[in-house]
């Protein structure tokens, strides 16, 4: 059942009771039972490795993965982070209002949005990867000294995913996916920098607040620790926030040196990942993937796809093609100019793989 089904209809009771976030897990799941596993970009409709979204423009249309085979990717990533602080644009520059106007354009075309978000660090007033302090979660739990001014930045991120709506009013579901990697220690809500309780807590007063008290009906809840740290089922378990309040489950791992250890570190999670969607009933994903540089002209086919190929996973999303100029080398997704391009055309053209 969607962790979003908590909220009732109180009206026909003919009327179908289905939220957007039943709707899209339901999607999700037929689309797993095809055998199908669709290909993700983060910020894909935002920049690309040598392009930028102009400020003034009304349509979003341009794209390195579509620039290269022809094709949208089936999943779009955006990261909310710069919401809480009420910014016009996030934190690798993106305006809100694109972000919103664009997950509306992807939807109408057919495809499936996600939401990461790198807030701040509410206690210090650092960055997401502030981890001068481990008394950041417990600052922002129910008594502690950031609490209320936590909630306003929580408002912020839940007014957002609640306005992106298409034209006939209709609210556009979405994968979201809060306090990612939390196995590692990078993130101010990492495994060293808060108690296993005090994160759970974390997820719990996220999903309160936006499903019970806001009354959310467009997410699909989904929880993705970080690969490298998964060394037992066990320790993917270990701060679970919980079967009613998780839709999806999925980790987050990047290739750093050989074929041979990325491979091994992906089929390790993707068979601990695997195993426990089934167990739990959820819908598992490769939440996060992807070479800095792709500095392997087969990466796509030989790599990533010989690793996914055997598993019932809903989607892999590789991470953003960033253009500024001291970040040339920050790409993970294809862009036509780049030796591993062909690759990436056969890979999009594969049976079982999905884009739009
Ligand atoms: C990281 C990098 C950063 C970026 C952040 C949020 O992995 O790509 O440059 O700011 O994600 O998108």
């Amino acid at each position: 059942m969607a962790a979003a089904f908590a909220i009732t209809s109180c009206g026909d009771p003919n009327e179908s009771a289905q939220t957007p976030a039943e709707a899209l897990l339901d999607r999700l799941a037929g689309l797993v039972e095809e055998g199908k596993i669709m290909y993700g970009h983060q910020d894909d409709l935002m920049y690309g490795h040598s392009w930028k979204l102009a400020d003034d423009a009304t349509e979003y249309v341009q794209s390195d993965v579509y620039a290269t085979c022809g094709q949208y990717p089936a999943v779009y990533g955006l990261d909310l982070g710069g919401i809480e602080l009420g910014n016009k644009a996030n934190l690798d520059n993106n305006i809100f209002d694109h972000m919103r106007a664009s997950v509306v354009a992807h939807h109408e075309r057919g495809g499936i949005v996600t939401f990461s978000w790198h807030p701040r660090n509410p206690l210090t007033g650092g960055d997401a990867w502030d981890v001068s302090s481990d008394q950041v979660v417990a600052s922002i739990l129910p008594g502690g000294e950031k609490h209320e001014y936590f909630m306003g930045w929580l408002k912020n991120a839940a007014d957002f995913l609640e306005s992106i709506k298409t034209a006939d009013g209709e609210t556009v579901p979405v994968i979201w996916r809060p306090w990612h990697e939390h196995t590692g220690s990078w993130f101010w809500w990492g495994q060293k920098l808060c108690t296993t309780e005090q994160y759970k807590a974390l997820w719990q007063m996220t999903y309160d607040y936006m499903v019970e008290e806001r009354g959310l009906d467009n997410l699909v809840w989904s929880y993705s620790p970080g690969a490298g740290e998964l060394s037992s089922p066990e320790v993917y378990a270990e701060r679970y926030p919980g079967d009613e309040i998780v839709d999806m489950v999925g980790f987050d791992c990047y290739f750093y040196s050989t074929r041979e250890d990325y491979m091994n570190k992906m089929k390790n999670a993707l068979d601990i990942t695997v195993a426990f969607a089934k167990e739990h009933g959820k819908i598992a994903a490769v939440t996060e993937t992807g070479y800095e540089g792709i500095k392997d002209p087969k990466w796509w086919t030989e790599v990533l796809y010989e690793t996914l190929k055997d598993y019932p996973v809903s989607y892999v999303l590789t991470w953003r093609n960033a253009c500024d100029a001291h970040m040339q080398h920050h790409f993970y997704g294809p862009f036509p100019e780049h030796e591993s391009a062909e690759d990436f055309k056969a890979f999009a053209a594969l049976e079982d793989v999905m884009l739009l």
